[in-house]
Formats: structure tokens, C-alpha cells, sequence
């Protein structure tokens, strides 16, 4: 192996409290040692290269390498403590290009995921974090304890800005505190944002009157930045609480910006295209990385998946990012990430269950993930026999039983509306 990738491997290292650490699950590529390929990647994600170079200095090389103080040979589980003067603060792009760079493609690695990020303190605290968090929004929708219903309009490409409000309408009259756009709706020739927008708030704040309830609208602002910026501020101009944003098609600089903007507006984040980097479980990025990051970058919701939804996703992992980002500490003992997390001045997230949910499957997401979560059904809504109100009812009355913890099908017996779905789906 090449001599520039040693010296990284210290076991007995204890990671410092300003050291940044991170997670991989690491199988070595041929022609390297699984110690080679773990040396390789600390190298390059820091400050090293393929060749010894005249121009490293023993002092960088002192201050500035990262330290292997684990390495499993039998999980291929491997934990670097960086020092925190490698990364730049408040700089998640400049992060990722670090620990989720080059070393993706290199030779020692056959496979190579990033599973988890500790940040130090002084990291945390150089980041906004969401304006609003779990706290917030609840006291904006008014909703202190129960699960938020929300509801995504379908189709999801193709109803004009009238029908669309209609359809947002029946879901708040319905039930739904949240109506949101799908991720690939955003200012179409069929369908403009800033017609759609005020058309749908108008139906907003009917549903308000009608049902006494507050009642959100998530309008979609993916777009190149100056773009999205604008539609940004059109929402906050004509009484938008939200905005909703495609966080890997508009990537990290995008949404730093967003957020450091600090309009006023509660930031969801949909994950569309996430599964490219983490549905692979050894190579890639995990979903709870991003989570984390997003958390950092200022999103006060995200989209987490479901159990058992239409998306693929291992029942572990969806818990462990639930409880993970929504509270302050991370629980020491949980799925094996040693080291306690504290998020200082950074708000908890909330988490978004969505992708093929309908009433049946809501006993089983408030059980594994509690109440704080958006129950977000789009299909489970709109494809109610009775139509979009009684789909929303039924979705509505799935959270009542299930926060009572009556059965469904008790439940169901008093409630045509979940009865029907019952029939449909469960
Ligand atoms: C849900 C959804 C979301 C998925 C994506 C959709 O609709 O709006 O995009 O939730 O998955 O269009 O599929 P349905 P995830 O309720 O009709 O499935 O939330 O896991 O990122
Ligand atoms: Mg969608």
C-alpha cells in the first residue's frame, strides 16, 4: 500500500470533545487489507493523497490527521475522529466534499457507506437549525399533542390551480391540518404556482372559518435558487406559514441559503431522489446522515419514510431517524451510535411518515414513532371510495382510535368513513 495512507489507525484514541466523528461501514476493495482501505479513506477525506508529497509538513500532519480509533473487521464498521479545524463552519457543502467525497470512488474500497455524524459542539452551534422545530409548529397549528394529518394532492401532476384548491379543500374540511404539493409539482403550463398558491390559501382560509381549526399549506418552491427564493417570498407575502422544498434536487447550498434568509416560513423538506445514495446498505449515504444534516442546514420537518409505506426502507432505520432527530439527546444505547449526542441551540425536527399510508397502517406508525409526527397520506386520501373529505375523516378517525388505543375495527364500527378504508385497504 501506498505509504502515504499509514499512521492513521489509533485504537486507543479517545475522540476529543472538539474531534467531528464519523461512521462507515467500510468492504475493502481487492488488492488492499481492510486496514489499508480504512487508512485510505481517512487519508483522503482529510489531508492526505496517493503519493507522499514534499509539501506536507509534519506540523499539518500532526494538527490536521484524523484518527481510526475503531475498526471492526467483522462489521466493517469504522469510526475516524476528524479534527474539527478540517471543516469549516456552517459549511455543509465543504463538509461532504470531506467525508462523503472522493473516497466513494476510491481503489481500497469495494463498498463504502457513511452512516452517522457526530458533530462537536462548536460545529453545532455555528448552524441556525429549523426556526420553528417540533414546538413550533405545533403552536402554530395549534395542535399540542395529537400526530399533524396531512394530506399530498393528486394526481400529482396534471389539476389546474382551481382544481387543486378544490381538493385541498375537501382534505382540510376532511380533517387534514396539511396540504402540500407533490414534489415534482412546481410552476407548470397547466398549473402556475402563484395562481395555484392563491387560490389554494383562498380555500385555506374558508376550511378555517368552516372547521375552526388551523389549517397549513405546504406550496412546493423547488427551483434554482433565485427562483425558488422568490416563490419563497410570494408565500410569505400572501400568508403562507410553509414552504416546501425537493432537498436533493435543490442540494445543500440551496437550502443553507433558504434558511439563513429567515423568512418566517416553517421549511419542509421532501427527500425525492434520496434513495439513489442510501437504499444501497453498504454503499452510500444513510438516511440518517442526511437527516442530521438537514437538521443542521434548518429544515423544521423531513420526510422519513414509512413502515411497511409503498417505499423501501428497513423498519430499523425509519425508528432510529424518528427518534434521533426529534429530540435533544440521542439515546446512548440506541442502534449502537456511542457517542451521546447533545443538539445545543438546535430545535428537534419533525418527522414525516409518508409513501402509501392509509388508516390501517396508523396504530402501527404512532406505536413505533409516538405523536410527533405528520401522518402525511396522498393515494390513502384522495383514493377513498367516498372521495377526498371522507378519505381524510377516515385517516382523521385512524388517529383518534389509535391515540385512545381502541382497536381499528372497533373503532370502525362507529365511523363509516374508516370503515369503508378498512374495507378498501386493510
Ligand atoms: C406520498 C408521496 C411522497 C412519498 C415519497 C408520493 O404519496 O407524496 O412523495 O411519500 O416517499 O407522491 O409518493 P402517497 P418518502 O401517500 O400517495 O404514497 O416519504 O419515503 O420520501
Ligand atoms: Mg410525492
Amino acid at each position: 500500500m501506498n505509504k502515504s495512507y499509514s499512521g492513521y489507525i489509533c485504537q486507543d484514541y479517545k475522540p476529543r470533545q472538539d474531534d467531528l466523528v464519523a461512521e462507515f461501514f467500510l468492504e475493502k476493495g481487492r488488492g488492499a487489507s481492510f486496514a489499508e482501505a480504512c487508512q485510505a479513506i481517512a487519508s483522503e477525506s482529510s489531508i492526505g493523497t496517493w503519493t507522499e508529497i514534499l509539501t506536507m509538513k509534519p506540523e499539518i500532519a500532526e494538527r490536521l490527521s484524523p484518527k481510526i480509533f475503531s475498526l471492526n473487521y467483522s462489521s466493517g464498521i469504522v469510526k475516524i475522529a476528524y479534527p474539527i479545524a478540517l471543516f469549516e463552519k456552517g459549511n455543509i457543502p465543504q463538509l461532504l466534499s470531506s467525508i462523503a467525497g472522493n473516497i466513494f470512488g476510491m481503489k481500497e474500497v469495494k463498498n463504502l457507506r457513511l452512516e452517522d455524524i457526530d458533530f462537536p459542539a462548536e460545529y453545532v452551534s455555528s448552524f441556525k437549525g429549523p426556526k420553528f422545530g417540533i414546538e413550533g409548529i405545533r403552536k402554530i397549528l395549534r395542535v399540542p399533542h395529537r400526530p399533524l394529518l396531512g394530506t399530498i394532492i393528486k394526481p400529482k401532476l396534471g389539476l389546474s390551480p382551481e382544481g387543486h384548491a378544490q381538493v385541498a379543500f375537501d382534505a382540510w374540511i376532511g380533517g387534514c391540518d396539511l396540504v402540500k404539493d407533490d414534489e415534482n409539482l412546481t410552476s407548470m403550463a397547466f398549473n402556475n404556482f402563484e395562481k395555484r398558491v392563491k387560490a389554494t390559501l383562498a380555500m385555506r382560509n374558508s376550511a378555517e372559518k368552516i372547521t375552526g381549526e388551523r389549517k397549513a399549506y405546504m406550496a412546493n418552491i423547488t427551483a434554482p435558487y433565485k427562483e425558488m427564493l422568490k416563490r419563497a417570498k410570494f408565500l410569505k407575502k400572501q400568508g403562507c406559514e410553509y414552504a416546501m422544498v425537493d432537498i436533493v434536487s435543490v442540494g445543500w447550498s440551496a437550502l443553507q441559503e433558504l434558511r439563513n434568509e429567515n423568512l418566517g416560513l416553517i421549511l419542509h423538506g421532501h427527500r425525492a431522489g434520496h434513495a439513489a445514495f442510501t437504499r444501497n446498505p453498504k454503499h452510500g449515504i444513510s438516511m440518517l446522515a442526511i437527516a442530521k444534516l438537514c437538521r443542521l442546514a434548518g429544515l423544521d420537518q423531513l420526510h422519513i419514510g414509512a413502515i411497511f409505506g409503498k417505499m423501501e426502507g428497513k423498519r430499523f432505520e425509519v425508528k432510529k431517524i424518528g427518534e434521533e432527530i426529534e429530540h435533544k439527546i440521542v439515546h446512548k444505547d440506541f442502534g449502537g451510535h456511542v457517542l451521546a449526542e447533545n443538539w445545543l441551540n438546535i430545535k428537534p425536527m419533525l418527522a414525516v411518515c409518508s409513501g402509501g399510508l392509509h388508516p390501517a397502517k396508523v396504530p402501527l406508525l404512532l406505536k413505533a414513532l409516538g405523536n410527533d409526527i405528520v401522518i402525511q397520506a396522498g393515494g390513502g386520501v384522495s383514493g377513498h371510495k367516498g372521495g377526498v373529505i371522507a378519505g381524510a375523516k377516515a385517516m382523521r378517525q385512524a388517529i383518534d382510535a389509535a391515540m385512545n388505543e381502541i382497536p381499528l375495527k372497533v373503532y370502525a364500527k362507529m365511523h363509516d368513513e374508516l370503515r369503508t378504508a378498512l374495507e378498501q385497504w386493510g
